[in-house]
């Protein structure tokens, strides 16, 4: 781990193109009608947090708020209002799981016309919520008084993160959720303000969280591509609408996938691909400047091994030599269809890791008058339409990616469509320069 106080060097060069990307960034975010901003003054909460400023041209790499120890930290939790009480969630039982559940069933994340709201399965979020490391502490939910009944949520699970030269133990927030009766209360920075404690507690002062609206400051913003499964049905519930002059004939045959896989040696990941999937994972994910970096098999067995309706993973395998050459996995986030006569759910499969062996040839390796896409983008195109099959057999409507990775290899080519979501990526306590897309390798649930 390297001192996080020290700034990164960098020569003037690269220094002027990073100002100029994240000017570039600023000005795409705030031109972006989905992707509305508030003015700085106006964040009353985030203003107050040590996040970079919407203004700010972050040159250097580091901690923003050094003088933080866990001797200082404050010991008792912050106060709620009268209402309402802290509890934590044990999601190891099946009800309070079941509560977590319910909660975000009913009022997690919606798209912008409220047709479609996550549903993250009770196994889905037990997964999500325990990986190796895990704290009850951090399953932060608050109860009303009175009834008990849980009202908000939010959690933090440990990871160790690759940001460009440092790897920080840092924690991962994610499922900030709050009843919609009790909206607009400010009991978000309350709680975001509790699990920061309960994380400082335990010598942890950095966080990354990813979310749909723009704070200060994003350090990526990534945009989310569909390809169509099962055409028909996304029609149906208005996911995607039918081209002009197109029949429902024409799509379902341009979205068709043959039933058998067509890499030799794909199979699913088993227990005993751990130790090649991590080597190999990591050596693959080392190329770019913002992912995981998985520091035991523990990690990569809870994250991989594949989990019926969670998360599905697939290896490569060479016959003669038994060597694990790729992988590639997906995970299983189904969403409620509000509203629709005929589908309740929509059941999406999100593109998650992958790796390959071979190597991205830089542009010096090639010949630019040769046309024939590399063996990198081939292999990439293979890997993830082979996923695409196995997905589409495993029952999902559709096949979601981030514009991120090296995803731009095979999006347009597999016929994935651009969306209009988009994710943002953030860091707490830790300044970081804007990074391209394609050095992005984080993928959050
Ligand atoms: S992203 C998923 C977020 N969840 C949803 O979108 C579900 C549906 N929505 C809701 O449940 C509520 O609308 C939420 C806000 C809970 C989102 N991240 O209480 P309020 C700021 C951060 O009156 P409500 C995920 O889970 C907002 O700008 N801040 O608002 C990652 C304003 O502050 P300011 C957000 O609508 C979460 C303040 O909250 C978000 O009732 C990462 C208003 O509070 C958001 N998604 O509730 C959390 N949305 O005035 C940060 C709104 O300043 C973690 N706000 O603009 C930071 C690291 C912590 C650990 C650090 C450890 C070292």
């Amino acid at each position: 781990m390297s001192d996080p106080k020290k700034p990164s060097s960098d020569n003037a060069e690269t220094s002027k193109l990073r100002d100029l990307l994240q000017a570039l960034a600023a000005q795409q975010i705030s031109s972006s009608s989905k992707q509305e901003k508030k003015e700085i003054a106006d964040h009353k909460f985030w203003k107050t947090q040590p996040v970079p400023q919407y203004d700010e041209i972050v040159k250097s790499e580091g901690a923003i708020d050094t003088d933080r120890s866990v001797q200082e930290v404050r010991q008792n939790p912050y106060p709620l209002p009268g209402s309402f009480e802290w509890a934590i969630v044990n999601v190891e039982d099946t009800e309070e799981l079941k509560e977590v559940y319910t909660l975000l069933s009913l009022n997690y994340v919606e798209d912008d016309d409220a047709t479609f709201r996550f549903d993250y399965t009770p196994e889905f979020i037990s997964w999500a919520l325990k990986p190796p490391g895990w704290k009850k502490s951090w399953h932060l939910g608050v109860r009303a008084t009175t009834n008990k009944k849980l009202v908000a949520f939010i959690s933090g699970v440990p990871a160790d993160l690759k940001i460009r030269t440092n790897v920080r133990h840092l924690v991962e927030i994610n499922f900030l959720c709050i009843h919609k009766k009790l909206r607009s209360k400010r009991l978000a920075p309350l709680l975001i303000k509790e699990i920061t404690r309960r994380v400082n507690l335990e010598g942890i002062f950095q966080a990354t969280y990813t979310a749909g609206v723009v704070l200060p400051k994003p350090i990526a913003t990534c945009r989310y591509h569909h390809r169509s499964l099962n055409p028909k049905k996304l029609v149906e519930i208005g996911f995607s609408a039918l081209p002009n002059g197109m029949t429902m004939d024409r799509l379902v045959r341009r979205y068709k996938l043959p039933t058998a896989t067509t890499i030799n040696g794909l199979r699913p990941m088993l227990e005993q691909d751990v130790q090649s999937v991590r080597a190999l994972l990591n050596r693959y994910l080392d190329q770019f400047d913002y992912g995981p970096v998985f520091q035991t098999d523990e990690e990569i067995r809870h994250y991989f091994l594949p989990i019926k309706d969670v998360v599905y993973s697939y290896v490569v395998e060479d016959r003669e030599s038994g060597a694990i050459t790729d992988f590639v996995s997906f995970y299983s986030l189904p969403s409620s269809v509000l509203g629709n006569p005929k589908h309740k759910t929509l059941n999406a499969a999100y593109l998650y890791y992958y790796a390959t062996n071979v190597v991205r040839e830089t542009s010096n390796d090639v010949d630019a008058s040769v046309e024939q896409p590399k063996e990198y983008t081939q292999r990439l195109q293979m890997l993830v339409r082979n996923a695409m099959i196995l997905a589409k057999n495993a029952g999902f409507d559709v096949m979601n990616a981030l514009e991120l990775l090296h995803n731009l290899e095979f999006i347009e080519e597999l016929k994935f469509g651009p969306g209009d979501g988009y994710l943002n990526y953030y860091l707490y306590n830790w300044r970081c320069p804007p990074i391209e897309n394609e050095k992005m390798a984080l993928v959050m649930f």
